[in-house]
């Protein structure tokens, strides 16, 4: 039986005041461990899905239940993804840890303080406090000063939606504005602004066995971060017929696993290096002409750029030994087309991350292996979800959304991003300046995290200066919540059942299978009370018990499908999905077909209707049109005095298995991997420094400093540290500036510069 230290035991009931569960022992693994293991009680089955990485994958689970009580997790057969790795087994930590978060509560002391000194209030009362402020600033002020918010937790969104936008305010931003929205806005400018396309493109995507002759994966490590999509790419290597370059500054597992050629890669010159294969595949015929001359833009001053990226340039700037590199660029030229792309959510976490992007992705077309087998393929007939899983006509994006938009707080700063957005997701990097600047007055926030963005001591005064900030979340997390006046008690993945579980075209009904713990609520329910006290009763059902059951009856009601599908049909069929099938054939090339515009033309969304490699919205906007490559901010070439004094390059926020972000270090299952934070450094760069493996070490930038454990390893490459985010006590985010990417506004998370030297 797992064991935590008396510390971590002391650091898990410390928590424990009035309204947050008491710790039943000292080893905490479940609450009732011993009684269910002899209890006769007979074990019911229930089904449900795990929420521990980022509302991502959603592996499905099957729960046995005992006394009321979830006992033991199961594969769930049948599910679209069944993989259940160790945070998915420590859900059931989760769910009964002694610090949970039970009842509302309301802080009695000013906010900023060590101890907000909580104190348990009924739901009554918070819901009669946060109407009554939040209709104060808006007669006051305006509904727009009202920001809402949502962090790595998806599955609110909608909800969070349907609440501001009915308030009036078009302000909902989520952790998308450092997640995921720079891949999404890079595609867009690339084939236009229509949300479908992009967001079935933004990402890229493994190789389709038998058919991809070559995967390029670029910064993204899969068995670590998202061992579903590992699988799956496992599944298209088994074929033998693709060829894998992998581009990461880290001897990663996906090295080890896939790599034909690894490119040990500088951080943040990656565009250089997509333009240097650009260039190869142009000077040697290698790319579609048919493909280029139809159904591009801007081919000529893109091959004339790229055209600068030589092998032995783009060796230097990359530190790659220009043999690797060409062994890589011999491959694409030997194995021709369709390639893939397979990137991350989290790789434009540079200052030129949206160039470097477009880059990358400029290759698929420039390979003809855009929508063709094997190649990157956009969705068919997708249906009108939003991101996360209830309907745009649900979340209000479709109605309410477009008469607000001019009351965005981001265009100012983001105009590109802001002009290109459909769904309500506002750029939130600036929110100090939002704050300061009064156009943000108060936040009502599901899940946030104040430790997500560079120099978090910003965004904690932010919330500190709001005239009011709510949030809802499972625990106290006194990095967030100690800057807000009232925190909310939120329901778990297996104590709920919104959103909609909806995988392609398969929709699932996830029933609660335990009640939940003291009073926490539902995202959706909260929203749902939350709307009704501010005067919305029709809008949000007048909440209540049935506010599941209602939004999931709205969503279905608002589905764009032939035959419509009611909560009994889901009911009927669960565990198992309604499927809705597609009304044609899958279909290959849709640009020609005119799938892809909503006037029916062949070609795309963009200003010129084709594929933009020089984009006409950007040039619009006064950047750049062309994918420029440009050095990071700060880099040994950028900034060389600053380079003199912090000789290596950070990368910070690179996935460890057993954390998600700033969560999981209370749960003794996974913080036995990682128990305090660690530095990793390549074995040179630990010898000039006279460090050993386990010295405590001082990591300093010219933002900050924090200290936290050396590890010496081969992993990283030379004149690269490695560091993971979400530590209370070491966060690396105080470390990284605020030279946000220009056109996506995304932080610095992987280039900064930094030293690192004995503690
Ligand atoms: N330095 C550095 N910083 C980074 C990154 C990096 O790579 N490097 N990555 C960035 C990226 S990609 C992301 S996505 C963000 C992470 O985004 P964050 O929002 O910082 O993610 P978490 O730390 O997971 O915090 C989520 C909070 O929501 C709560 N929560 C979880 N599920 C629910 C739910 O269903 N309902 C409610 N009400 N609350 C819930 C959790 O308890 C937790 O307090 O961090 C970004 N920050
Ligand atoms: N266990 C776990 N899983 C998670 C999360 C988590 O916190 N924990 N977070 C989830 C979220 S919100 C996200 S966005 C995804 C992120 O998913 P991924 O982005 O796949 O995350 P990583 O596994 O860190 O892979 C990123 C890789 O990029 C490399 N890299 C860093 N800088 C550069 C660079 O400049 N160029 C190149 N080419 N490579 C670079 C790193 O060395 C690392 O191996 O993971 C999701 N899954
Ligand atoms: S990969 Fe692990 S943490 Fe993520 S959903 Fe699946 S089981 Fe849960
Ligand atoms: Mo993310």
């Amino acid at each position: 039986m797992p064991k935590i230290s008396r510390r971590q035991f002391l650091k898990l009931t410390a928590a424990s005041a009035a309204g947050v569960a008491a710790a039943n022992t000292g080893f905490f693994v479940h609450p009732d461990y011993e009684a269910l293991a002899v209890s006769n009680a007979p074990e019911e089955v229930k089904y449900s899905h795990c929420v521990m990485c980022n509302h991502g994958p959603r592996c499905g689970m099957k729960l046995i239940i005992k006394e009321g009580k979830v006992y033991r997790v199961e594969k769930r057969e049948g599910y679209p993804n069944n993989l259940i790795c160790a945070k998915g087994v420590s859900a059931i930590q989760e769910l009964y840890a002694p610090d949970r978060l039970l009842y509302p509560m309301k802080r009695t002391t000013p906010k900023g303080s060590d101890d907000p000194k909580w104190e348990r209030i009924t739901w009554d009362e918070a819901l009669a406090t946060i109407a009554e402020k939040l209709n104060e600033i808006k007669s006051k002020y305006g509904a727009e000063k009202v920001l809402f918010s949502t962090g790595d937790p998806k599955e609110p969104r909608s909800a969070v939606q349907r609440l501001a936008f009915t308030f009036g305010s078009p302000n909902m931003g989520t952790e998308s504005s450092t997640c995921y929205k720079a891949t999404e806005l890079a595609t867009k400018l690339l084939y236009g602004p229509e949300w479908f396309t992009a967001s079935s493109l933004a990402t890229g995507a493994g190789p389709t066995p038998g058919k991809t002759k070559v995967c390029i994966i670029w910064g993204n490590n899969p068995p670590w971060s998202a061992p579903v999509s590992y699988n799956g790419m496992k599944t298209g290597q088994e074929s033998g017929t693709v060829k894998y370059i992998v581009v990461d500054p880290r001897i990663t597992p996906t090295v080890h696993a896939f790599a034909d050629v690894h490119l040990q890669i500088r951080p943040g010159t990656d565009g250089a290096l997509a333009l240097c294969f650009a260039n190869a595949l142009i000077e040697n015929d290698a790319y579609d002409k048919d493909f280029v001359e139809n159904w591009t833009h801007g081919f000529e001053e893109y091959a004339a750029y790229a055209k600068e990226f030589t092998l032995e340039k783009t060796a230097e700037i990359c530190q790659i030994p220009q043999e690797t590199l060409k062994k890589a660029v011999d491959i694409l030229l030997t194995e021709g087309s369709p390639i893939v792309c397979k990137s991350s959510a989290a790789f434009p976490h540079h200052t030129n991350g949206i160039n470097n992007y477009r880059a990358i992705m400029s290759l698929i077309p420039l390979t003809g292996s855009l929508d063709v087998p094997g190649g990157l393929k956009i969705a068919d007939e997708p249906l009108n979800f939003d991101e996360w899983q209830m309907t745009f006509e649900f979340a209000r994006s479709s109605d309410l959304l477009p008469q607000l938009d001019h009351l965005r707080v981001d265009r100012e700063y983001f105009p590109v991003w802001a002009d290109t957005d459909q769904q309500g997701s506002v750029q939130l990097n600036r929110l100090p300046e939002y704050v300061e600047t009064g156009a943000i007055k108060a936040c009502v926030m599901f899940g946030g995290n104040a430790m997500m963005w560079p120099q978090s001591h910003l965004y904690q005064k932010a919330f500190q200066d709001m005239e009011f900030c709510v949030a809802a979340d499972f625990y106290i997390r006194p990095w967030t919540h100690n800057y807000v006046d009232m925190v909310l008690p939120a329901a778990m993945s297996w104590e709920r059942s919104c959103p909609l579980t909806v995988f392609g075209r398969k929709i699932f009904l996830r029933e609660p299978v335990v009640e939940p713990a003291g009073e926490a609520r539902s995202d959706y329910r909260i929203c749902c009370d939350i709307g009704t006290a501010l005067g919305y009763s029709e809008e949000f059902w007048g909440g209540g018990e049935k506010s599941e059951e209602n939004c999931i009856r709205e969503s279905l009601r608002t589905l764009k499908v032939d035959t419509p599908i009611t909560y009994e049909d889901l009911q009927a069929a669960s565990p198992g999905p309604v499927e809705i099938p597609l009304k044609g054939e899958p279909q290959n090339k849709k640009y020609e077909l005119g799938l892809l515009r909503p006037d029916g033309k062949p070609g795309f969304t963009t200003p010129t209707g084709k594929v933009e490699f020089v984009s006409e919205i950007l040039r619009e906007h006064g950047f750049d049109p062309l994918p420029t490559y440009n050095e990071p901010v700060q880099s040994p070439v950028s900034t060389p005095d600053v380079y003199k004094e912090y000789p290596l390059i950070m990368s910070s926020g690179n996935r460890v298995p057993m954390y998600t972000h700033s969560k999981e270090r209370n749960l003794p299952w996974l913080n036995q991997f990682m128990p305090e934070p660690i530095v990793r450094l390549n074995p040179e760069d630990a010898a000039e420094r006279n460090l050993k493996d386990g010295d405590m070490v001082k990591l300093r930038s010219p933002y900050g400093e924090l200290t936290a454990k050396l590890e010496i390893s081969v992993m990283i490459k030379k004149g690269v540290i490695d560091m993971f985010h979400g530590w209370d006590k070491a966060n690396v985010n105080e470390l990284i500036s605020r030279d946000f990417d220009p056109i996506s506004g995304f932080p610095p998370f992987k280039e900064g510069l930094c030293q690192v030297e004995k503690a």
